[in-house]
């Protein structure tokens, strides 16, 4: 051994040692759809390709429409179209995205919005908040504010999904690889990222480069492909799954500093057949404690904590694109998950939330796709 090969066996051990212990990966990507419903599924309301749902306080729901549609929309499934969304440019993966409302509603009465917006040289993720204004009849947007727009642009695979922190102070961003994978390991680049921002969307303080300009700055986390899913868990651990080429999607607990290894290693390989190294062979890089392979194409992460379906009090819900399911998924005593049952929904699942009556809502990604209320039977 060379002494520049031994120095480089020492940096792998010492940054294996450095790493959280973790359970081997578990691949949950060959297990059936097979489990019993305790659920019934009412359609409540049609979209045109909805993306995301989130609940008021209320109990009514914000749905997005990819190609730039916002709604309220009552439980009992009666419509109104939110004025003030900007011009979105929609194409394949692109379009408008994520919707959440802010942890302090009822002081703020805002809501943020992320999508891909036309600009120069391709298309931009842009994280924007405003007011939902329902004085005077209808609803719209108002005192609309952009808070952060990608530079430079690019072409698919956004990412854009949204989610705060329980004490309600910060807001992670999670930044697709805009199909151009090795930027994901590039620290300047706003891609392949989940950012930690201030609700103002600044870099926030602690963060772990926070002293630092530009991107480096906001990062939290880095190494990610197309992450469509961002939840905090009910014990503060943060979540977040993101699909893989073909095959390797994962579900990571997100750390701050932590690099969780695309495109230098995946649990899948490139769309070609060609191999990418897997995570085992790279202890620097976080690797998935559990993995899809073959693929869900996961799209949606939501932490079930209701009396409701008392059974599922801790699991994360995740939806299925190319699987046609909802995936709960459960943790063990040492925090470490695994798939524990999966529904066949027959239909592409784009979103999933939870309503603050304990009911599960879900959205198809079709056109039109269907908006679901999940409840026990006769509740
Ligand atoms: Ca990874």
């Amino acid at each position: 051994m060379t002494t520049s090969a031994f120095r480089s066996l020492l940096l792998s051990l010492a940054l294996a040692a450095a790493m959280p212990a973790a359970a081997a990966s578990i691949n949950a990507g060959d297990r059936p759809a097979t489990a019993k419903k305790p659920f019934e599924a009412t359609a409540i309301a049609e979209f045109d390709t909805p993306w995301a749902i989130a609940f008021l306080p209320d109990g009514r729901l914000l749905v997005t429409e990819k190609p730039g549609g916002l709604f309220l929309v009552t439980q009992k499934g009666e419509k109104s179209g939110v004025s003030g969304v900007p011009e979105v440019a929609a194409s394949g993966q692109n379009g408008l995205l994520d919707v959440a409302v802010s942890p302090r509603y009822s002081e703020d009465g805002t809501i943020y919005l992320t999508y891909v917006a036309p600009d120069r040289g391709g298309t931009s993720l842009v994280l924007a908040k405003a007011r939902l204004d329902e004085s005077g009849g209808g609803a719209r947007l108002s005192e609309f504010s952009e808070l952060f727009r990608q530079k430079p642009g690019g072409r698919g695979q956004p990412g854009g999904i949204i989610a705060f922190d329980p004490e309600g102070t910060h807001l992670f961003l999670t930044v697709g690889d805009r199909m151009e994978p090795e930027t994901a390991q590039d620290p300047d680049m706003a891609r392949g990222k989940v950012f930690r921002l201030t609700l103002d969307g600044k870099p926030a303080p602690g963060n772990p480069e926070a002293g630092k300009p530009g991107v480096a700055a906001m990062t939290w986390s880095t190494g990610h492909r197309n992450p469509y899913g961002l939840a905090f868990a009910p014990d503060g651990r943060l979540w977040l799954h993101e699909m893989g080429p073909k095959g390797g999607d994962e579900f990571n607990r997100i750390e701050p500093g932590l690099n969780y290894g695309w495109p230098v290693v995946s649990n899948g390989d490139q769309y070609s057949g060609a191999p990418i190294a897997r995570h085992e062979t790279r202890p620097e890089f976080a690797a998935p404690p559990l993995y899809w392979n073959l693929v869900i194409a996961p799209a949606g992460l939501a932490f079930y904590e209701s009396g409701l379906f008392p059974e599922w009090k801790g699991s994360a819900l995740i939806g299925g694109l190319a699987g046609l399911c909802l995936v709960r998924v459960t943790f063990d005593e040492g925090g470490n998950p695994d798939e524990a049952e999966r529904f066949d929904m027959e239909a592409r699942i784009r979103d999933v939330a939870v309503a603050p009556d304990g009911a599960v809502w879900i959205v198809e990604d079709d056109q039109p796709g269907r908006l679901l209320r999940l409840a026990p039977p006769g509740k």
